[in-house]
């Protein structure tokens, strides 16, 4: 089956009709239902498809007898940011997929194995650490911080994860895993403007900026909206908000930078209540890592001042980080040989071809969104570029598993 007929396929799953566009968090139903289509496909197409130990599924294309070794890998994640688009994340599995089919119609037959990887919880929607999957995997992330977050309904990824068969005893660094990949290569819909500008279907990706996730915690007195007079308040949402005016005024202060507060959670969040506390996200990025510290300390400082002129308390929390992540110069100029007019161009959303790339040569592959929009429902991709996409992850993967 063509990418873009899977895609069209998977349309109805994970919609959501309040916030528009898909929430599919880690393992909600509609992920689970992607996860099962995944295995299913995969098994149509003779792969061998296993779950290993944090949660990750790779689907195996080898013969019997040959060692699951050096391995050319590809893949993405199923999950979603809340009121997400269709492509970032399945766009990527699909493509394996198709790229897969494609490959054996043709007749071809590896050298190397070549794996599907689906990874879980990438965005980081559910316990708000982004690439999870990948990162306990790698090592990257500590298991036992990892286990013990708990999501919106107090729900650890403890008992998630043993709901869903993963035996939370077993969930940490899986040096074995990583090994057998020998080459990673993620296609993903491309999350800014760079192909419409340079009116290309596909781009090779060159790097990630370096971004992490801070939680500022404003802590005040939690109270009655209607009996405390505006002078015995000590309202936590006021130096929450004049924080969010803060950040954005420090981001635009430093050429490059970029600076988000795109969730604010107030507890315990009732109309007629002062908030006792308020949770403030913020999202950092910056190509130049001397750049990023510096600016959330700027950040930190301000919030904790207007913390106290407000009788508040403020305290911050990194929840988490990732370097800036070069993608493999060989890769990269083997895959400009099999696609000379595919620009490079550097990206700054995080992906789990990020986590790897410092364990195993990794790259990664952009489809063109004629909207320049991600993380939300106006994300796009037309059927003729996703199909383009996938043949040319073909042609990628034909290349580095004939040697
Ligand atoms: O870039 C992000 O926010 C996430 O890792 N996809
Ligand atoms: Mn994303
Ligand atoms: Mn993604
Ligand atoms: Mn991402």
């Amino acid at each position: 089956m063509t990418a873009s007929s899977m895609m069209a396929r998977l349309s109805g799953i994970g919609r959501d009709p309040k916030r528009g566009g898909y929430s599919r968090p880690v393992f909600s139903p509609a992920e689970l239902e992607l996860r099962e289509w995944f295995v299913g496909e995969a098994q149509r197409l003779g792969l061998d498809v296993e779950t290993d130990r944090n949660g990750i599924i790779w689907a195996w294309w080898d013969g019997p007898g040959r060692a699951r070794e050096n391995a050319v890998a590809t893949g993405s994640h199923l999950d979603s940011v809340p009121g997400g688009g269709a492509f970032d994340g399945p766009l990527g599995v699909v493509s394996a997929l198709a790229a897969v089919e494609l490959m054996q119609a043709s007749g071809f037959r590896p050298n190397r194995p070549v794996v599907i990887v689906v990874f879980p919880e990438e965005e980081g929607s559910r316990y708000g650490l982004p690439c999870l999957g990948s990162g306990l995997m790698a090592g990257t992330v500590s298991a036992d911080r990892a286990l013990a977050l708990k999501d919106e309904n107090g729900d650890t990824l403890a008992d998630l994860f043993g709901r869903n068969g993963i035996d939370p005893d077993r969930v940490g660094p899986d040096a074995k895993a990583v090994e057998r990949i020998g080459a990673f290569v993620e296609l993903h819909v491309e999350q800014g403007r760079g192909l419409v500008d340079l009116s290309e279907p596909v781009a090779i990706g060159r790097s990630i900026i370096g971004h992490g996730r801070w939680k500022l915690r404003f802590e005040g007195q939690g109270n009655h909206a209607g009996t405390t007079l505006m002078s015995d308040r000590r309202d936590p949402m006021i130096p929450a908000a004049r924080t969010i005016l803060a950040v954005q005024e420090a981001a635009w202060a430093v050429p490059g930078a970029r600076a988000t507060v795109g969730k604010v959670t107030p507890v315990p969040g009732g109309s007629n209540v002062i908030a006792s506390a308020v949770d403030v996200w913020l999202d950092v990025r910056h190509a130049d890592e001397s750049a990023l510290q510096p600016l959330v300390d700027e950040i930190t400082a301000h919030a904790s001042g207007l913390a106290r002129a407000a009788a508040c308390r403020s305290s911050v929390s990194r929840e988490s980080y990732s370097p800036t992540a070069a993608f493999d110069t060989d890769l990269i100029q083997r895959f400009t040989k099999v696609l000379p007019s595919a620009p490079l161009l550097d990206t700054g959303a995080g992906h789990d071809a990020g986590v790897l790339a410092p364990f195993t040569p990794s790259a990664m592959l952009f489809v063109r969104n004629p909207s320049g929009i991600s993380h939300s429902p106006e994300e796009y991709a037309e059927d003729a570029d996703v199909d383009t996409g996938a043949h040319a992850l073909a042609l990628i993967l034909m290349d580095l598993s004939s040697e």
